[in-house]
């Protein structure tokens, strides 16, 4: 392992960012406070920052309708996000995108995308250009384990593997596919098993350990900048809320988010490790904390004070200017 104590410090704030801002989201979406469709990320943070945590703002990723915990893992603004999610004025897209199309191109991230399966040919684009111009970047796809059975999916890892692409395909296996049990979905017993078939390497790691996940994208991340091409990764992740907000989760056994949230999630399992190896104290992580709870209570502040966009805001951002 080679992360200082400014690494893990980091690496808690992201992940307590993600949480925090899911769970407020939760509560504001409830209370009638936010527009449009939203799909929680909380219980992955693990993924999403282990992986972010070894690319730079110029390696790209793309991401799902569940993209909150990769924009936050890339470091996009926190009121830019919130105000986005309220459909104000001053978020990252104008208000715009929203929850399900928030995008920031500043620090490589392609966008949230409402088409599961849509981004993996869209990370391919990213690809071939970084090794066509020869820039040493990577792009990381992420995925669910319902898009692991798109066929656009399978279209973009043959494309991937056979022009060398710098690519990671990180497949974030909840164990639903909206309302479906993966297993009723994927035919064979791990998705990690599909990358023989594409001829790239594959590894599958446990989502609530953040090292676990950090180790492997950083080993996957290093060959793809050596011209290596590219590797899948199945993430094995626990989702604390519905497949969206209002979902009833009536195909959810009993007690089985209660059971998850207690033994499986990703923060707990951080703190514990670091504080008994000695690298961080309760301290550290405390005041780690209550910055983040004070960040995300002032982004939601400032989101709803926040103006709309007006009638003159509605002919803008129509066409891409590059
Ligand atoms: C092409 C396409 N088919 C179906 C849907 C409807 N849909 C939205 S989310 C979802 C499930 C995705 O499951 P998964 O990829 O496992 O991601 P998760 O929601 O578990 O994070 C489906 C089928 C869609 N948005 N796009």
């Amino acid at each position: 392992m080679q992360l200082s104590r400014e690494d893990l410090l980091l690496a808690y704030r992201r992940m307590r960012r993600i949480r925090d801002f899911e769970d407020r989201v939760h509560i504001e979406f409830a209370a009638g406070e936010m527009p449009g469709f939203v799909h929680l990320y909380a219980g992955e943070e693990a993924s999403a920052v282990g992986v972010c945590m070894n690319l730079t703002d110029e390696d790209m990723i793309s991401s799902t309708h569940r993209g909150h915990g990769h924009c936050l893992a890339k470091d996009t603004d926190v009121n830019g996000m919130m105000l986005e999610l309220y459909g104000r004025k001053d978020g990252i897209c104008g208000g715009k995108g929203g929850s399900m199309h928030i995008a920031d191109l500043s620090k490589g991230m392609m966008g949230a995308n409402g088409i599961v399966g849509g981004g993996p040919p869209l990370i391919c684009g990213a690809a071939l250009t970084a090794k066509t111009l020869g820039t040493g970047n990577v792009a990381v796809a992420f995925t669910g384990d319902g898009g692991s059975n798109q066929g656009t999916t399978f279209e973009a890892m043959n494309f991937a593997a056979v022009l060398k692409l710098p690519v990671i395909f990180v497949f974030e296996n909840n164990g639903y596919a909206e309302t479906t049990a993966s297993h009723w979905s994927v035919a064979c017993k791990d998705i990690v098993n599909r990358a023989q078939a594409f001829g790239m390497p594959g590894i599958s790691v446990e989502g609530t350990d953040f090292f676990a996940v950090w180790d492997a994208a950083r080993e996957a991340v290093a060959r793809a900048r050596a011209g290596g091409g590219p590797t899948l990764m199945e993430v094995k992740v626990p989702r604390f809320y519905g497949h969206f907000e209002g979902d009833a989760e009536t195909y959810r056994a009993e007690g089985e988010v209660a059971a998850l949230k207690r033994d499986h999630d990703c923060l707990k399992i951080f703190r514990r490790r670091v504080v008994e190896a000695g690298l961080l104290s309760d301290a550290d992580l405390d005041l780690v904390d209550a910055e983040v709870g004070d960040e995300i209570e002032a982004s939601v502040m400032l989101a709803k004070s926040s103006p709309m966009p007006g009638p003159e805001d509605l002919l803008t951002d129509v066409y891409v200017r590059y």
